[in-house]
């Protein structure tokens, strides 16, 4: 298989292969920990495979086989969140947390080796996980001064339910990779050596349904959990189609046209 590198980063890879799109954080010395830079570089990638009309399923993964990520880069916290180059603490993976859900494309989250703290969120928040055997899963917030009450508790809570989810964050333990298929957490564990080729068979399926369909799918997906957010995605949604019906080109025509609209034409659907 060969990716196609379509950007250069410093912090992370983003390649692309037959209308998938992977984005690597490539910062294995670290376990994959991320810095601002890190989560700006992301937000950037994704943004570009989102934009890519050619990409209909993305990827998230990490560098090498010991880590997809082990969450902020405890060097450059400083007090108030981690600092980077503009000098301003701030917790900026929580923006790539919402884009990951807002991109209206599957993205799956690639597991070899730790998902850890807010590497093990990233996870989360990804539509569909695919984890190695030697996959190990956990958080660490409470024994590191950290927590995340977002995404990371609440939709975590409500993948695999509230005990799990409170055992999870209230303990501190790890779990191995098919602890967290028993509990829902992963979708499938395969042997390290077929990671890759198993994500891009999870995603040449996906490639060949329906785009509109699966966008739709995720929009409601997340409505269940992002309140009046979720319903502005999916109801945005709902108005893309509706802007490609005649009946809404007729009434931009009818402004543009300075007359009055004539509406009577289209059905009312019972
Ligand atoms: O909680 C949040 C947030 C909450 C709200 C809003 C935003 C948030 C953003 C982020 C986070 C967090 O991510 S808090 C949780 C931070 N992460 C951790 O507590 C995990 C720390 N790492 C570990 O527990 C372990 O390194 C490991 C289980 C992932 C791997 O263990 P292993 O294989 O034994 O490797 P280890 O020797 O520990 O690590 C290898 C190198 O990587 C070490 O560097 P070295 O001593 O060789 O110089 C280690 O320091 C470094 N490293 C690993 N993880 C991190 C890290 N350096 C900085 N930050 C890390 N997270």
């Amino acid at each position: 298989r060969q990716w196609v590198t379509e950007h250069v980063y410093e912090d992370i890879k983003y390649e692309s292969y037959n209308g998938i799109a992977k984005i690597t954080i490539n910062r294995p010395e670290v376990r994959n920990a991320f810095r601002p830079k890190t989560t700006a570089e992301m937000i950037d990638a994704f943004t570009r495979a989102r934009d890519d009309a050619k990409i209909g399923a993305i990827i998230l993964t990490g560098e090498g086989e010991k880590a997809f990520c082990s969450g902020g880069d405890q060097k450059v916290r400083g007090n108030g969140g981690y600092v980077g180059d503009d000098n301003i603490p701030r917790l900026n993976v929580l923006d790539l947390q919402t884009l990951i859900r807002k991109i209206p494309k599957p993205v799956v989250a690639m597991v070899a080796g730790y998902a850890i703290g807010g590497g093990h969120v990233l996870h989360v928040v990804c539509d569909l996980t695919i984890a190695a055997d030697n996959a190990r899963f956990g958080q660490t917030g409470p024994r590191v001064g950290s927590f995340d009450g977002g995404y990371g508790a609440g939709y975590l809570a409500r993948i695999i339910g509230h005990k799990k989810a409170r055992e999870i964050w209230f303990l501190c333990r790890q779990y191995d990779a098919q602890e967290a298929l028993d509990m829902g957490l992963v979708n499938t564990v395969v042997p390290y050596e077929q990671l890759e080729d198993e994500t891009v068979k999870w995603c040449e399926e996906m490639l060949a349904l329906s785009p509109m369909a699966l966008r739709m799918l995720k929009g409601a997906f997340n409505a269940d959990s992002d309140g009046l957010a979720g319903i502005q995605q999916l109801a945005g949604d709902a108005t893309l189609l509706y802007y490609t019906s005649d009946e809404a080109k007729e009434g931009r025509d009818a402004f543009k046209e300075k007359r009055q609209p004539d509406f009577g034409q289209f059905p009312r659907f019972p």
